[in-house]
């Protein structure tokens, strides 16, 4: 049934940077299958959680405009549109979304204990533990049950889904809501944005694949959103099957179809798109070396999980990029994992001497131009690889 469609090679730890470059780090195969039963896509290798989410996990989602301004359009939709009395969070982070709610009102669950501890000290109420059915029934003795569950970029990164639904639907009162957003698996088939495969992103979503995985644990969609974050995701409405109060919207019927359309319900789809990964990486070579045979410098702007599968993929190093630039305090003078490019701290004089940027967060393209106004106008140019490998000509 899981069908192989791509092998991006041996990949390190997404998000485990590090003081020194180390030449034998660990690395893993991220290979890509299909399955032509339930149409979900995933990697094979499962790496245990608590080898990728540690107490020193890297990445904040506060780091950028866009997604506090998404999270907090997000709040005030809930509260207007399903008036929860009791809210809870699968992968809290930094707090970017549950500090928009009364601290009464909210419990976040997020296992890196560097990031729960950020709400915490805030005085919101942080279980520094991981998802699973164990700590359903706690909380559910401890709290009862929830009228709403919201998770963002988190459930896609735990291996057993069979055990994350039935600890939604045991805790979800019977008219609750659960909300989920993870990047678009359609955007990515049509962006040949093969980054938002690394070894965190056990699955790729669609509504195909979710409307069949949630039937078992009584589940439907009733209402879908497409958002341009993180390069395209989708955030899913979803109720228990029982809930009859709630009509569900032509939307749902509508992305299924537009997914159908596209194929991805096919395996030859994923065929096609390995061989534009394949293209793309060549092309995007040819681009980095013919910059270098000019004499011409490049700097990686973000220093993203996604652009870990990039380098390593692409066999990209210090002598095509020199530096990353980042503003994450947790990443700075530390390596990109697997390859020996340090990363720097992004001031607007670090990207001076350059003359060429590589987009690791291409997805907060429109944030970064609008920063990087003048520089652009000076001399500096972005490349990228999504949706094919070209340097930006403004
Ligand atoms: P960003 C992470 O992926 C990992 P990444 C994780 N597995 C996941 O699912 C997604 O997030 C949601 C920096 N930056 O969001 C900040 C600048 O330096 O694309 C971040 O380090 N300057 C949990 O790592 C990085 O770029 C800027 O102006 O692929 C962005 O990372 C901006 C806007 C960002 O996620």
């Amino acid at each position: 049934m899981n069908k192989f469609f791509l092998n991006l090679g041996k990949q390190p730890l997404a998000n485990n940077y590090s003081r020194f470059y180390k030449k034998n780090q660990n690395k893993y195969n991220l290979k890509l299958f299909f399955n032509t039963k339930n149409k979900m896509v995933s990697i094979s290798k499962r790496i245990p959680s608590e080898k990728m989410f540690t107490n020193n996990y890297p990445y904040r989602s506060s780091m950028s405009k866009t997604m506090k301004t998404s999270f907090y359009e997000l709040s005030i939709e809930i509260k207007k549109r399903f008036k929860p009395k009791s809210i809870l969070e699968i992968g809290s982070n930094d707090g970017i979304l549950v500090t928009n709610f009364n601290k009464k009102d909210v419990i976040g669950i997020e296992p890196c204990n560097n990031l729960a501890k950020i709400t915490s000290k805030k005085g919101y109420l942080t279980y520094n533990k991981y998802w699973n059915y164990e700590l359903a029934k706690n909380l559910k003795k401890k709290h009862g049950e929830i009228n709403l569950i919201y998770s963002a970029n988190t459930l896609t990164h735990i291996s057993n889904l069979n055990d994350v639904f039935k600890s939604i639907s045991f805790l979800l009162t019977q008219k609750g809501i659960l909300i989920i957003e993870d990047p678009s698996l359609l955007e990515c088939i049509k962006k040949v944005s093969y980054d938002q495969f690394y070894n965190e992103h056990i699955y790729l979503f669609s509504a195909i694949s979710v409307s069949n995985l949630i039937k078992k644990f009584n589940l439907e969609i009733f209402d879908i959103k497409n958002l341009k974050t993180h390069g395209g995701s989708i955030r899913y409405y979803i109720k228990k099957v029982e809930n009859r109060d709630i009509k569900i919207s032509n939307k749902v019927k509508k992305q299924i179809e537009n997914e159908k359309k596209f194929g991805l319900h096919k395996l030859v789809t994923y065929k096609q798109f390995a061989k534009k990964v394949k293209l793309s990486k060549k092309n995007l070579l040819n681009i980095l070396k013919k910059i270098k045979s000019k004499n011409k410098s490049i700097i990686g702007y973000g220093a993203t999980a996604k652009a870990v599968t990039i380098l390593n993929y692409c066999n990209i190093n210090k002598s095509l990029i020199k530096n990353f630039v980042d503003t994450t305090p947790e990443k700075i003078n530390k390596f990109m994992p697997g390859k020996n490019i340090k990363i720097i701290k992004y001031t607007q004089n670090s990207l001076l001497k350059y003359d060429y940027a590589f987009l690791g967060a291409w997805n907060f393209k429109k944030e970064i131009f609008k920063k990087e106004k003048k520089l652009i106008k000076k001399k500096l140019r972005f490349i990228t690889h999504v949706p094919w490998p070209r340097i930006i000509r403004k």
